[in-house]
């Protein structure tokens, strides 16, 4: 490391052939951070959030049913993330793996969202879990990846990972709770999970009224409600504001582009889980800008975009809203029925 002085608003590297170098700004009154005094992720009820710590000292405690945790790693080697050096925990292999953090700095009575993204091997679980003072624990998880993950406006774009998430309210005049992160055990040595980028978000209670499920997109933490982004990476919240007014109700729609024939958003069992053996009634209120139509999907064992047995398509008139309501059938086990959006076709 070097300082180079400021000279007529320029600076003179002397730098070797085939050598990386980084400039960084300050003064020569500007040491290195010292990593160790470091609070990684500042003002969140969670500690070391994305993994950067290195540290199982400083967060995040690490557990397994094996006689072992070795497999619990700090890990950047990219095999399956995206952007070298974006650290995140994987477990590796057959035994299971456990990550624990007490949550401080909670408000008692607020309901909060908590998520992480999760990368596995097909077949293995990988959960989230919160329990509050109370002794109510919420939980969630994944077992299969459902599509590359599409968003633009991601660091996990065109990665396999997914979101799970739970929601919890914590009691009255308290101001802690538990997470905990799990990989269950693994088929053979070739079999993981990745964590990465957990986020506690404070969020309205849902209220689904009469419904199994119901999303207005007025309040969301990460990601679209039920929905992730399949091949269309420009889905996004669109806000009625002075210069733009797409909004169906309330303050936010979800605005999704158009790719004929292919799902822009679709629910995964992590976002929206359907019940086994089961006819559901989905209706979505729509609105289409220039002809066409939209249509509901649902399909199972799938992974990816492409899915449609076609549960049903409506063609509301050229800035009408339309509701429709489409019957899905879901089959079995319901691994992986979900709800897909896509566009048909202009007129
Ligand atoms: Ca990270
Ligand atoms: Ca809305």
């Amino acid at each position: 490391m070097k300082l180079l002085p400021v000279e007529n608003g320029q600076v003179t590297i002397e730098a070797a052939a085939k050598t990386g170098y980084v400039v960084y700004k300050g003064s020569d009154t500007t040491g290195e951070t010292d990593l160790s005094e470091y609070e990684w992720s500042e003002g969140s009820p969670v500690k070391d959030t994305g993994f950067n710590s290195y540290s199982w000292d400083y967060a995040w405690t690490k557990s397994s049913t094996a006689d072992t945790t070795d497999h619990i790693t700090y890990s950047n080697d990219n095999a399956t993330t995206i952007g070298q050096g974006d650290t995140n925990i994987l477990v590796q292999g057959v035994n299971d793996g456990t990550l624990t953090q007490t949550m401080t700095g909670l408000e008692g009575g607020k309901a909060y969202s908590a998520s992480v993204f999760v990368d596995v091997s097909d077949g293995r679980r990988a959960s989230i879990e919160v329990t509050t003072p109370d002794g109510k624990t919420v939980s969630n998880y994944t077992e299969h990846y459902y599509g590359v993950y599409g968003s633009s406006h991601s660091d996990k774009k065109a990665s396999n990972y997914q979101r799970i998430k739970v929601q919890f309210t914590v009691p009255e005049g308290e101001s802690t709770a538990l997470i905990r992160l799990a990989a269950a055990a693994g088929a053979d040595e070739s079999s993981y999970v990745r964590f990465e980028d957990v986020r506690i978000y404070e969020i309205n209670a849902d209220d689904y009224q009469d419904h199994y499920y119901l999303e207005d997109f007025e309040d969301f933490d990460v990601g679209f409600g039920p929905f992730e982004n399949g091949v269309s990476g420009q889905n996004h919240m669109s806000e009625t504001s002075d210069f733009t007014n797409d909004t169906i109700s309330g303050r936010y729609s979800l605005k999704i582009q158009n790719y004929e024939g292919r799902n822009s958003a679709r629910t995964t069992p992590a976002t929206l889980r359907l019940p086994t053996n089961s006819e559901v009634t989905v209706s979505v209120k729509y609105l289409v800008s220039d002809g066409g139509s939209s249509s509901g999907s649902s399909d199972a064992g799938n992974t990816g975009n492409t899915g449609n047995t076609g549960i049903g398509t409506a063609t509301p008139a050229t800035g009408d809203t339309f509701s429709p309501a489409w019957l899905l059938a879901v089959m079995g086990s319901a691994l992986a029925a979900f709800v897909g959006l896509r566009r048909r076709q202009r007129r």
